[in-house]
């Protein structure tokens, strides 16, 4: 039995290998039968043929394991001498990501407004009415309360939730400016602290061409604080303006206007000057070609909006302004078509696409 054991082992492959196993030493094999007859001998046979059963297991496990060693080497063998490494090949380089144009854009201004002291504030994109417009001193005979202008949240839909807040307190609409969000954050500063945020984020207008898109992206930022003044704003765009466009020679001309939120209202224009006949923000606003650029709305915030945000327009003022990120980022990075911002086209991030370590601070160079 030895014999023709070790003769199977020695020619057995792995899988034979454990059929070999189960039948000599598995629970019903022969060798187990040898080894439980041990126990029905008298001493005398025992002792004679105790080592020579005994002797046997020893001999079949022994073999068991060194041909399974055996044919477990030669495997690896064959896979190292097959699997070569090509040490001189380029390495693979993983694609990286880029940061959107926007999200830089939104990076830059949260970066050079907070060395002002300004708070980063969101709000929901879909909106009441009444923190829409009503808050915001626009009444409702307003031209952009038109259809044409808002996106109403369709009171006819079937959509269950839609219908039940329709009925509850029509009605809904995506927010078209982000002065909601500013509206809620006075109404959370409970009237009696000073407040310093910009409120970034996307906002809805039923509008499309090369300089509209329906969903754009705006910042506004709000100081409320007692004693506050034109001045005030007029520093601050200035600060921030020379930050954001990287330049020293930045010069503001602030032009009466009407928004319905402020009084009195600006328009804030920056002066340009052309460079190899291109318009590039600094400098100039008149001379050698050069002139005045729209880039922000502003003014002192109206005594009906602090009182709509909980604060008491006698004892607190305040400054706002507004603007489109989309916009701003087309100015510095001189892009032309706003709606190539929102195509999703990889090409186009990979040309204009930043690698998210270089945002401008007020004092310069890399930020945090
Ligand atoms: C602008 C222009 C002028 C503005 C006003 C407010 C608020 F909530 F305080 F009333 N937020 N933003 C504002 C003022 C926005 O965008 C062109």
């Amino acid at each position: 039995m030895k014999a023709d054991l070790l003769a199977a082992i020695g020619g057995a492959d792995l899988a034979r290998l454990e059929d070999i196993r189960v039948f000599a030493l598995g629970k019903s094999g022969r060798v187990t039968a040898l080894l439980k007859t041990l126990g029905g001998m008298s001493p005398e046979e025992r002792q004679a043929k105790g080592p020579v059963i005994h002797g046997l297991r020893e001999a079949v496990t022994e073999a068991l394991a060194s041909r399974k060693a055996s044919l477990e080497r030669e495997a690896l063998d064959a896979r190292l001498a097959g699997e070569t490494l090509d040490m001189t090949l380029p390495a693979d380089v993983p694609a990286s990501g880029t940061v959107h144009p926007v999200s830089q854009v939104m990076d830059e201004l949260a970066e050079i407004f907070a060395d002002l002291g300004f708070a980063v504030a969101t709000g929901p994109e879909i909106e009441t009415d009444w923190y829409n417009f009503t808050a915001l001193n626009i009444p409702e005979t307003h031209p952009a309360r038109a259809m044409h202008d808002t996106f109403y949240v369709d009171p006819t839909s079937t959509e269950r939730e839609i219908v039940d807040q329709w009925a509850k307190a029509p009605p809904m609409v995506l927010r078209t400016h982000t002065s909601p969000v500013q509206i809620r954050a006075m109404q959370a500063a409970g009237g009696d602290t000073p407040i310093r945020i910009i409120a970034p984020g996307r906002t809805y207008r039923s509008d499309s061409d090369a300089t509209h898109t329906p969903m754009f992206h705006q910042v506004e930022g709000l100081v409320i604080d007692k004693g506050i003044t034109l001045g005030h704003l007029k520093w601050t765009l200035e600060t921030f303006l020379k930050a954001f466009f990287e330049r020293d020679d930045i010069v503001l001309r602030l032009r009466p206007s009407y928004f319905p939120f402020t009084e009195p209202s600006a328009e804030v224009d920056v002066g340009y000057s052309i460079v190899n006949d291109k318009r590039v923000i600094g400098g100039s606003g008149g001379g050698n070609g050069g002139g005045w650029m729209e880039v922000l709305g502003s003014g002192m915030v109206h005594r009906k909006v602090i009182a709509a945000g909980g604060y008491d327009p006698d004892q607190w003022q305040g400054f706002a302004f507004g603007c489109g990120i989309d916009r701003l980022a087309m100015l510095k990075y001189g892009m032309d078509d706003l709606r190539a911002f929102f195509d999703g086209d990889v090409r186009w991030l990979k040309h204009y696409g930043f690698s998210g370590l270089d945002v401008p601070t007020l004092s310069g160079g890399v930020g945090a």
